[in-house]
């Protein structure tokens, strides 16, 4: 890795040695090397759909078979991939502070869950689970083949529980996630072009109104990404380059002696 990586590596490796709590706020760059296509990666168009036919409610009233099709095939593509170090490396990282730890990922590959993480919120839902448009009922139904429209015991037809465009988070795991925010003294921001709201509030949340030991102090922001994003501005530490790679010689760094 070059000297100036190597060099931001040892600030974020000091930074998170003195962590009283950490919350890591991923995105789809940390499935990338898993083999999960990112979203802004295709220029706006998602697996050549625009956002707003295959993941908002409007496209899914106005052609729900279209929308199935686009979440069974990412069920098919996720029923391929497996954690990469990246995700492992969380789980690494997890074992140091257990519970004044946490992952709030915007992902819904369920790929952190695999890896072991425990403290997880997935802000956004996930592909697993389907939810029913008639009675409600929420079903983890793994990432087996779905029908083309899956309908409900009750008869009614069943819908991805994935938070789409124009909708709001489930509130108890958002909750959790700002709660999570604001009480970090570190936050890695890992994969993420923090352009989806209110995800990417997340890290001026932490920067500005975290509270460590009732002291009232901005968390250090380490944001770990291929390239700058809208979060940049807000990083203390930059680490550029793959996380698959970066994550794990993190914690590395982290096991050696100071
Ligand atoms: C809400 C589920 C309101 C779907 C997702 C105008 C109209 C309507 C709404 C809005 C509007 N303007 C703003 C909004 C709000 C909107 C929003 O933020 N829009 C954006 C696009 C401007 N937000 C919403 O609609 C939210 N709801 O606002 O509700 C409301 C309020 C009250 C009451 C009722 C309603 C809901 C947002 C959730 C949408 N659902 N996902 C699905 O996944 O199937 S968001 C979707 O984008 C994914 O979850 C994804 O995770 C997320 C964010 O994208 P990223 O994860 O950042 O991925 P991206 O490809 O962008 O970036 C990847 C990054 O990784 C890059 O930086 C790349 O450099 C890096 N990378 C790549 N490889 C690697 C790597 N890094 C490291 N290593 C690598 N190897
Ligand atoms: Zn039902």
């Amino acid at each position: 890795m070059s000297d100036e990586l190597d060099r931001e590596l040892a600030r974020a490796a000091d930074a998170l040695r003195s962590a009283a709590r950490v919350c890591v706020l991923t995105g789809a760059g940390i499935s990338a090397e898993s083999g999960v296509p990112t979203f802004r990666a295709s220029d706006g168009l998602w697996e050549g759909h625009r956002i707003e036919d295959v993941a908002s409610p409007f496209g899914f009233e106005r052609d729900p078979r279209l929308v199935w099709n686009f979440y069974n095939a990412r069920r098919a593509n996720v029923r391929t991939v497996q954690p990469n170090p990246g995700h492992h490396a969380l789980t690494r990282l997890e074992a140091r502070w257990d519970d004044r730890f946490a992952v709030v990922t915007q992902n819904v590959d369920g790929l952190h869950r695999v890896a072991g993480t425990k403290n997880l919120y997935e802000i956004h839902g996930s592909l697993y689970r389907t939810r029913c448009t008639g009675c409600g009922e929420v079903a983890d139904r793994g990432l087996d083949a779905l029908p083309e429209l899956p309908h409900c015991h009750c008869g009614a037809m069943l819908r991805p529980d994935i938070v789409w465009f124009h909708e709001s988070l489930p509130d108890d795991v958002w909750t959790a996630a700002v709660t999570s925010a604001a009480k970090c003294s570190v936050m890695l921001v890992v994969g993420t072009s923090a352009v989806v709201h209110p995800a990417a509030s997340l890290i001026p949340l932490a920067k500005r109104q975290a509270s460590w030991d009732h002291v009232r102090r901005p968390a250090i922001v380490i944001e770990v990404n291929m390239t700058r994003t809208e979060a940049s501005d807000l990083a203390d530490i930059g680490l550029y380059g793959p996380s698959g790679q970066i994550l794990p010689k993190l914690v590395d760094l982290l096991d050696q002696p100071a």
